[in-house]
């Protein structure tokens, strides 16, 4: 596969991109190779400047659920653009977003519109701690939450201790505002309530785990979370950024009837452009400016291409939510189950966790279901797997602690062409 114009554009974007890219995991530096640019995508296919074409699985990271450059959200976008991009005032657009929202999200009571899903989890957690009056907040460890200081943070050296910086620049004062538990784990959750009591402002969880590749919350320990939060006077944040409108119209919560405190979203509700969302009750949100006192802002918050883009991909997934979430289901067990298949047969050991039209084959035996398990697979192996796969032209996410995703565009010969790929690539 020749991808000479892909290696000349990453050796020119080296130049004023550190590692050539505008976010680390684009690099393929967890899996190896050259990174394709991309040219174009349409349906289920990117299109590198090579003339290469992929079937994608990654999605753009999720929100490309209807498939790229679906005509609905093109047409509504160039509409949006002719009224000029941006107002830095009001439009019925955000409300008319905000009204299918809250139709899906009952928990969303009232919202706000930002950028990015960092800013929805950030602005998140600001709120809980001044509607609290309390410091501390407590994330689970292979869960993202977005790049806050507060939020890149390791486990400290035991359940409930205090956090540890996750990154360079993160001072240990704000690590130490946060605690990092393991995920199903509804016994540190306690222990941590106990060590720290009246001083947890707020828990927030990704509800199934995107971020360590994909982790399924075990039986009752949403629920569990819901119970201890409301019992130790702390809020429950509940993050689906990935997992709203993913694994169904009304996301984990749907599926797991949770009623959270706050919640964000992201990726799908833009369809495509920057949009984060953070919203819940009412008696919460009325705390930010300008009503309340807690300040949160942004120059393109409910920007009209996004909302515009966001509007035309909600409206489909809510009309057509029967078959288009059926069709996600069906396929996605498809190319999983393939695929696993595929491993078994070449004696690998590969664990598949799915829910819905996000899933991960992690390199080991298994089971994975926290953070710790996960970080057993074998990373090298997916490395030479999904280089196979790219060289068989399927582009996975390029990470063994990221989720592949299923669009509505993909037919059941891309499923077909997916795991003949993997069949090739354990051949290699
Ligand atoms: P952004 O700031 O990247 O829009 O959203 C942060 C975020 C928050 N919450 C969850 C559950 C998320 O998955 C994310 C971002 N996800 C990653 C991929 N796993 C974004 C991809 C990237 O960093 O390039």
């Amino acid at each position: 596969m020749n991808r000479t114009l892909s290696q000349a554009l990453q050796q020119r974007a080296e130049r004023f991109f550190p590692g050539g890219v505008n976010s680390p995991v684009r690099a393929f530096g967890a899996v190896g190779g050259d990174p394709p640019f991309i040219e174009r995508a349409e349906g289920a296919y990117l299109y590198d400047v090579d003339g290469n074409r992929y079937i994608d699985c990654f999605g753009s990271w999720g929100p490309m659920i209807l498939g790229h450059a679906f005509p609905p959200v093109v047409e509504a976008i160039e509409r949006a653009a002719r009224n000029s991009p941006s107002f830095g005032a009001s439009t019925a657009a955000e409300a008319d977003l905000a009204e299918r929202i809250t139709a899906c999200y009952p928990a969303i009571q009232k919202m706000r519109f930002v950028s990015s899903g960092t800013e929805a989890t950030m602005s998140a957690i600001r709120l809980a701690r001044a509607v609290s009056g309390r410091k501390l907040i407590v994330k689970f460890e292979g869960c993202y939450h977005g790049h806050a200081d507060g939020l890149l943070v390791k486990a400290g050296s035991g359940v409930a201790t205090f956090g540890i910086p996750g990154s360079a620049g993160v001072p240990d004062e704000i690590a130490h505002l946060t605690i990092a538990l393991p995920y199903n784990d509804l016994a540190a959750v306690e222990a941590a309530f106990a060590a720290h009591p009246d001083a947890i402002a707020a828990i927030i969880i990704e509800p199934i785990v995107g971020n360590a590749g994909c982790i399924p919350p075990a039986d009752g320990y949403l629920s569990g979370l819901r119970d201890l939060t409301a019992q130790h006077g702390a809020l429950l944040i509940v993050d689906e950024v990935m997992t709203g409108f993913r694994v169904a119209l009304g996301g984990a919560c749907e599926a797991f009837k949770l009623d959270p405190d706050l919640m964000t979203l992201g990726k799908i509700v833009g369809g495509g452009l920057p949009v984060g969302v953070f919203g819940g009750k009412r008696k919460f949100m009325d705390q930010l400016a300008p009503l309340g006192p807690v300040y949160q802002a942004g120059t393109l918050s409910g920007n009209p291409l996004a909302m515009a883009a966001g509007l035309a991909t909600i409206s489909y997934l809510q009309e057509h939510a029967r078959e288009v979430y059926a069709r996600l289901e069906a396929a996605t067990k498809a190319v999983a189950g393939g695929v696993a298949a595929e491993a078994a047969r070449a004696d690998l050991q590969v664990t598949t966790n799915r829910v819905g039209s996000m899933w991960t084959w992690f390199f080991t035996p298994g089971p994975v279901l926290n953070y710790e398990q996960a970080a057993r697979s074998d990373t090298a192996a997916f490395g030479r797997f999904h280089r196979a796969m790219l060289h068989e032209g399927v582009w996975l996410p390029p990470s063994q602690f990221e989720v592949a995703f299923m669009s509505y565009a993909h037919t059941d010969a891309d499923v077909e062409a997916t795991v003949a790929a993997a069949r090739s690539a354990f051949a290699a």
